[in-house]
């Protein structure tokens, strides 16, 4: 592949490759001067998963691990977007810099829920210390989660002290788009019959802190009384022992509650840093390298696959029923290991 020639320049790649990485390096090094369209340029990169996106990605990475996330989630119309909106404006009077991220999973449009989050957010339309984004599925072409996580570190490198991701909690993907949060707050409202039953068995096992919103409604007490009384019945795994989740009360629409909301982001950041077990942030390293490493194997299987012919001749013998499937698949692993 490389040519003696080549490989006397210290940069062995091929000069396109080089010119890519250059001008992710200068992208990258726009967004760390908080350059708007930068980002916004970036973020529309690691979107449409752009081959350019990994080189930007590596460029960023260095300037990362400075932003804590929160993660806020529960089911539709719980007023998640509200209470991000009065949560923003709490981490502003603390002097921090805040963006968000409204991840949506289900529209394949950026249309109704994004539209009203903007409407929401307008308060802080102004404010050049806030930055504001959605994401839809359509978007990601590599998945919403890795999507996120991507965009996350791109507003890390931007200087982002608080990013807060807020999605519907309904399935796995929000799960995982959730795990990219150092604190994750889980929204429910009274009135919703069982307030506990509202919140899917997932969502309770990663939620840090939860938040009864719309306690201008009847219930809200009971609700509180309830998952609280669920804490107690299912806190025996270690993570529950350090650190309990708290249950607050907000009324979002009048900000009511929501500085005591900010205040448990605050400790529970603390114990994480106290607590080295509980950080989580090497295990999520550690599972992002496993699965990039998972990737990069079977896209270079699946290239010399196709290739060097093994598959073709290899199939000849499985459709005359000569060596079935799993043990032809056995056969090309190890020859393809052997080289
Ligand atoms: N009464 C009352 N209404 C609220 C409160 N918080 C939010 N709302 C209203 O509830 C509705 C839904 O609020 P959103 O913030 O859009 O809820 P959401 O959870 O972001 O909704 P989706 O993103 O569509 O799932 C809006 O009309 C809000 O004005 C509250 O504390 N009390
Ligand atoms: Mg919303």
């Amino acid at each position: 592949m490389t040519s003696a020639g080549t490989r006397q320049n210290p940069d062995s790649r091929p000069a396109h490759a080089r010119e890519s990485a250059s001008q992710a390096g200068e992208l990258a090094r726009r967004i760390r001067e908080r350059d708007w369209r930068a980002l916004a340029k970036a973020i529309t990169i690691i979107e449409n998963g752009s081959p350019e996106a990994a080189e930007l990605c590596a460029a960023l990475f260095p300037h990362t691990g400075h932003a804590r996330v929160i993660g806020i989630t529960g089911p539709p119309g719980s007023g998640k977007s509200t209470l991000v909106d009065a949560l923003t404006g709490v981490i502003r009077k603390d002097g921090r810099t805040v963006s968000v991220i409204a991840v949506d999973p289900s529209s394949p449009f950026t249309g109704g829920a994004v539209l009203g989050d903007r409407v929401r957010m307008q308060r802080h339309a102004g404010d050049p210390g806030v930055f504001i984004r959605s994401m839809a599925a359509r978007q990601a072409a590599g998945g919403l989660a890795p999507a996120t996580r991507d965009v996350i570190r791109a507003l890390d490198a931007f200087g982002s002290d608080v990013i807060v991701v807020e999605t519907v909690g309904v399935g796995q993907v929000e799960l995982d788009v959730m795990k990219v949060a150092d604190t994750v707050i889980v929204v429910t409202v009274p009135g919703l019959g069982d307030g506990v039953q509202t919140i899917k068995a997932g969502l309770v096992e990663i939620a840090d802190c939860f938040v009864v919103n719309m306690a201008d409604r009847p219930g809200a007490a009971q609700s509180v009384a309830d998952l609280k009384t669920m804490l107690t019945l299912g806190g025996a795994e270690e993570r529950r022992r350090r650190w309990v989740p708290p249950v607050l009360e907000t009324v979002a629409l009048t900000g009511q509650g929501v500085e005591a909301v900010w205040e448990a982001c605050e400790r529970h950041h603390r114990v994480l840093e106290q607590d080295e077990r509980m950080g989580r942030v090497r295990e999520r390293l550690r599972q992002e390298v496993v699965e990039s490493v998972s990737r990069a194997i079977v896209g270079r299987v699946e290239d010399a696959l196709r290739e060097n012919g093994a598959l073709e001749g290899v199939l000849g013998a499985v459709m005359r029923r000569e060596i079935d499937p799993r043990s032809a698949a056995e056969l090309i692993v190890s020859q393809y290991l052997r080289r």
